[in-house]
């Protein structure tokens, strides 16, 4: 799905703003009909925003179930007799949309986009109501998955991730203009044949009309041209896109129709660059790459989870002042202006899908819903498979022309020791790798199925591994921790495929101090991640450290959280703590 862009044929309007907004507790809207005109007892909402946190009432704040929002907005009046799209870039965790009276769209899964063509409802120039009902509960066949369970307090939301159920629109809203024959579909490929870039293109249509692009390089110079809807370009002297080197080119989409009018464009950019697994290493440009950054989330106070151009770009910032290269988008498909941004800065990218929690084992002390079976016909089982696997097509399509993204992971923390675990991943793993040859997969190891005991690990390229040796194992006792981590991590390294830590962190209450080895104290945070880095040193297939997490962010409640996961190293509000200061000194060669 093409993401809207302004273009010499294209025109797009934003929808953010104030929304009305409505609980729906008992779920009376759809056969009430609330989109059929003003809603209901309904309040102010921001979008993009997670409504949870916007009003000051625990009760919205825990809210699960159906939610209305509400908005009139008017179509441009210069966009008579063109095609008329609105497209939603998430809504969490699911949506249906009406334009007036009339349903238009319906999308499961909260972190990828969907859209619907309006053109036959509605007119140039005039008002048009756009109502959204969403629906944020989860369930064993959703991804992520969760259960509502009867409890004598009333039903209650459970899930297996360490963090906020967040919902709402959480990214912008568009409305945009094409021609009637317009592109549908633009795919790159980039190669390197020494100092000569390749880059392969498809575009798709919904007509007939003659393909031409030009791949221009950052300075508005054409470098390369083509007839045709997919073919090869080749650049020579390419400035490759590298690490640190967020260069691009822009390819231009252009259909003609028979008078040779240019009847749609499109701008792809492009950053030539190749990803490969070769042993133990993970190459970039055919250069060895080692991963210095963290896990991090799409949380903020307030507006939770929606997305918000100041706190992307300092957070940016931040992974540079640290000397961060990478980050993995745990544990969903994070903003495309995230994606973008990543691009343009030359900051690599594990990007992962919302199959976070496809684990009943982690039911204890953290998320309270225990007792389930993970994998069977009752809990997640085919249905929730195919969900998963949807999630994985709607993840390759949205990013698979982003330089930055150099590996999926397709699961956070699965079961990965039991034969239940392999038969649902197997075909996971085939399909994402039809779907993007060109990418190594992988998924996230967790520790209760350590080295020996993983089923899923055999599918995949790279091995990823949250470890919390000197955390939740060896509490306090940093050598003890390290020699059994050492031990671990070795029996790993023998299977002679890259490692990257994708998660080792200790929740750490900023301003806590001690002189001896305190869990919680930020010196007990220093020490921890000291410990870890002896360890991945000796260790030459460990290819990265992503330290968890790169921020204090929002949790479900319980005793093992205070205030939220404090595993960050920045506060919630972005303030160092000491741990910040000692990755910058390991990560910044120039410090
Ligand atoms: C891992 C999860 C992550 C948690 C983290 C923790 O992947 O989402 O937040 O541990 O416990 O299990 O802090």
């Amino acid at each position: 799905m093409l993401r809207p862009q302004d273009t010499a044929t294209r025109d797009r309007k934003r929808l953010d703003g104030l929304w009305r907004f409505a609980l729906d507790p008992a779920a009376e809207g759809r056969t009430a009909r609330w989109f059929a005109g003003p809603l209901p007892r309904s309040r102010d909402m921001a979008v993009p925003a997670s409504f949870n946190d916007v009003i000051a009432d625990p009760a919205v704040r825990d809210y699960f179930g159906d939610l209305w929002y509400q908005n009139t907005v008017r179509v441009p009046h210069g966009w008579d007799g063109r095609r008329i799209v609105l497209h939603f870039e998430s809504v969490t965790h699911r949506a249906t949309v009406w334009v007036g009276d009339v349903e238009v769209a319906s999308h499961e899964g909260g972190y990828t986009p969907f859209a619907a063509d309006i053109t036959e409802h509605v007119r140039a120039g005039e008002p048009i109501r756009v109502t959204v009902l969403v629906n944020n509960t989860l369930s064993f066949q959703t991804i992520p998955p969760g259960v509502i369970e009867d409890t004598p307090a009333g039903p209650r939301q459970r899930y297996w991730h360490d963090f906020f159920n967040y919902a709402g629109i959480h990214r912008p809203v568009w409305l945009y203009q094409t021609g009637p024959v317009h592109l549908t579909d633009v795919t790159v490929r980039t190669d390197l044949d020494g100092a000569t870039g390749i880059v392969e293109y498809t575009s798709a249509a919904s007509g007939s009309a003659r393909t031409h692009v030009v791949l221009r390089d950052a300075t508005g110079r054409a470098v390369a041209e083509a007839d045709g809807a997919e073919g090869a370009l080749t650049v020579e002297n390419v400035h490759r896109w590298a690490p640190g080197d967020g260069y691009l080119y822009d390819l231009e989409v252009q259909l003609a129709d028979d008078t040779g009018a240019v009847v749609d464009a499109y701008h792809q950019s492009v950053g030539v660059r190749t990803v490969k697994v070769a042993g133990n290493r993970f190459l970039i440009n055919g250069e060895p790459f080692y991963f210095t950054g963290f896990g991090k989330h799409e949380d903020l106070a307030v507006i939770g989870k929606g997305h918000n151009d100041a706190f992307m770009v300092h957070d940016f910032e931040l992974l540079g002042w640290i000397g961060a290269n990478s980050f993995r988008t745990s544990h969903y498909p994070y903003s495309e202006d995230v994606l973008d941004y990543a691009d343009r800065h030359g900051i690599v990218l594990i990007d992962e899908t919302a199959a976070v929690g496809l684990n009943m084992g982690l039911g204890g002390g953290i998320f309270g819903a225990q007792g389930y079976t993970t994998f069977s016909p009752d809990t997640v089982n085919d249905v929730s498979r195919a969900v998963h696997a949807q999630a994985i097509r709607e993840l390759v399509d949205r990013d698979k022309n982003h330089p930055s993204v150099v590996l999926w992971s397709i699961a956070n923390e699965p079961e990965s020791d039991t034969e239940g675990a392999e038969n649902y991943f197997r075909p996971l793993f085939e399909l994402t790798r039809e779907l993007d040859p060109t990418r190594p997969v992988g998924f996230v190891n967790v520790m209760l199925a350590p080295y020996g005991s993983c089923r899923v690990s055999q599918f995949a390229d790279v091995l990823m591994l949250n470890r919390y040796y000197g955390w939740y194992t060896h509490t306090g006792d940093l050598a003890a921790a390290e020699q059994a981590w050492e031990q671990e991590l070795r029996g790993w390294a023998s299977e002679n495929k890259p490692i990257i830590i994708t998660e080792y962190g200790a929740d750490t209450y900023p301003g806590l101090h001690s002189i001896g080895n305190q869990p919680w104290t930020e010196e007990y945070q220093v020490e921890y991640l000291d410990m870890n880095h002896r360890v991945f040193d000796r260790i030459d297939a460990v290819v990265g450290e992503h330290v968890w997490n790169f921020a204090d962010f929002a949790t479900t409640s319980g005793v093992m959280r205070v205030g939220g996961n404090k595993k960050g190293v920045f506060t919630r509000d972005r303030q160092p703590k000491a741990a910040a200061h000692a990755l910058r000194r390991r990560w910044r060669k120039d410090t």
